[in-house]
């Protein structure tokens, strides 16, 4: 496989599914191995200086890399994937587009370690970030000016699930001349597609629902644009975060069973909502597939479903009655990160977001007592009998 190989085009008119297993994907062509060999090398020989074969050093190519990245490129729809090590790996590789001065609009809902990223590093180098409410196009249009060069969007946001009009923000960007970035990490290139609903460059924590096991931390970048994929092609080699082969390996094996997996995260999470919702014990509960979820109407257009994230809040609002009951729950495991096939449950403001000061948390709803859950794939009962003897005990 020569990494300057095009994959071959299996085209954005093949369904999603058959896209999960074979976009960007062609047989082992020394062997006709289905899957990618796992190119434990480090380097590669050359006949004579810059002879080879397309592969000079991992850091700048891998096979088993460059499967992915296809393959990544295929499901967005968009020019060009990119690997790296982690999701704040690819994060980190956008804002090193940017120069001092340069400003970023942002959710004021985000990943935790996306806003530690923004403020306690990028910020020392010159950057200005604007935090808003993204689901009101207004506040981003207001916080827009001619020094903005990135509107940083997560949709559905972590934890809050808040949901912003991508298209709406794609219009915004366009006047502007700023770069519009979605972190598609809750959603999943499944449930939804930024790049064609206008976004320049859509970035992921494949660690969460591509990977889907649980068993891999790696980032993913998918750009609109050639021109927008050779500057980032560019920090990634210069800076060098990329993924291990096996990592790849294991993102790509996740990803051919994508579309089942987020069919029935879609179901069990509908399910679970529905069942909190009604429970007595239960103050709110943020799913954006309800219809007075504030984003519901926006989500059910640009979603293809709901997704299996949510987050609640106890009536009474004690915080020690919602770390009684993530520890008194048995299926679901208590754990930060989320999308893998087991479920898990999450206290924020203490694990994920604890790197947000408790003030701006506020802001965008976050409360000390919110739990967060991403719905596995188990049998939907058992996660219901779960969560009931688990409010039962408190
Ligand atoms: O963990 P990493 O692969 O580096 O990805 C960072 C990241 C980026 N964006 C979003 C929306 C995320 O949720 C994450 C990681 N989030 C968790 C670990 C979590 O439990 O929320």
């Amino acid at each position: 496989m020569n990494q300057d190989d095009k994959a071959p085009d299996h085209g954005a008119q093949q369904g999603f599914g058959t896209r999960a297993i074979h976009g960007g994907q062609q047989h082992d062509p020394s062997t006709g191995a289905v899957m990618p060999p796992v190119y434990l090398t480090s380097t590669y020989a050359q006949s004579a200086p810059g002879q080879h074969l397309g592969y000079e050093y991992s850091r700048t190519h891998n096979p088993t890399r460059t499967a992915l990245q296809n393959s990544l490129a295929s499901l967005e729809g968009g020019v060009e994937g990119l690997a790296f090590a982690s999701g704040m790996a690819a994060i980190d590789a956008v804002l090193k587009l940017l120069l001092p001065g340069d400003e970023v609009v942002a959710s004021n809902d985000l990943y935790g370690g996306t806003y530690r990223l923004f403020t306690k590093i990028f910020q020392h180098f010159g950057l200005v970030f604007r935090f808003v409410d993204m689901s009101q196009p207004l506040q981003v249009e207001r916080a827009v000016n001619e020094r903005t060069r990135l509107i940083w969007c997560e949709t559905p946001t972590n934890p809050m699930l808040h949901i912003a009009d991508i298209a709406a923000l794609a219009e915004i960007k366009k006047r502007s001349g700023a770069m519009l970035v979605v972190d598609n990490t809750f959603a999943s290139p499944y449930v939804q597609q930024p790049l064609a609903l206008g976004a320049d460059l859509v970035m992921h924590s494949a660690t969460k629902y591509l990977g889907g096991h649980s068993d891999v931390v790696l980032g993913a970048l998918v750009a609109k644009s050639e021109h927008l994929a050779e500057r980032l092609r560019f920090v990634q080699n210069a800076s060098g975060a990329v993924p291990g082969p096996l990592d790849c390996f294991l993102v790509l094996r996740g990803i051919k069973t994508l579309h089942l997996r987020m069919e029935r995260h879609g179901t069990n999470g509908r399910v679970v909502a529905a069942f909190l919702k009604s429970h007595p014990k239960v103050k709110k509960v943020h799913w954006p597939g309800f219809p007075d979820h504030p984003g519901h109407e926006v989500a059910s257009r640009q979603m293809r479903n709901f997704g299996g994230m949510l987050s609640f809040t106890l009536k009474d609002d004690a915080l020690e009655k919602a770390f009684h009951l993530v520890s008194t729950l048995q299926v679901f495991t208590l754990a930060e990160s989320l999308g893998g096939v087991e479920s898990l449950c999450g206290h924020p403001a203490s694990m994920t977001h604890a790197s947000i000061p408790r003030e701006e948390r506020l802001k965008s709803g976050l409360e000390d007592s919110l739990i967060r859950l991403s719905v596995g794939i188990e049998d939907p009962e058992d996660l219901l009998a779960d969560l009931q003897q688990a409010l039962d005990k408190l």
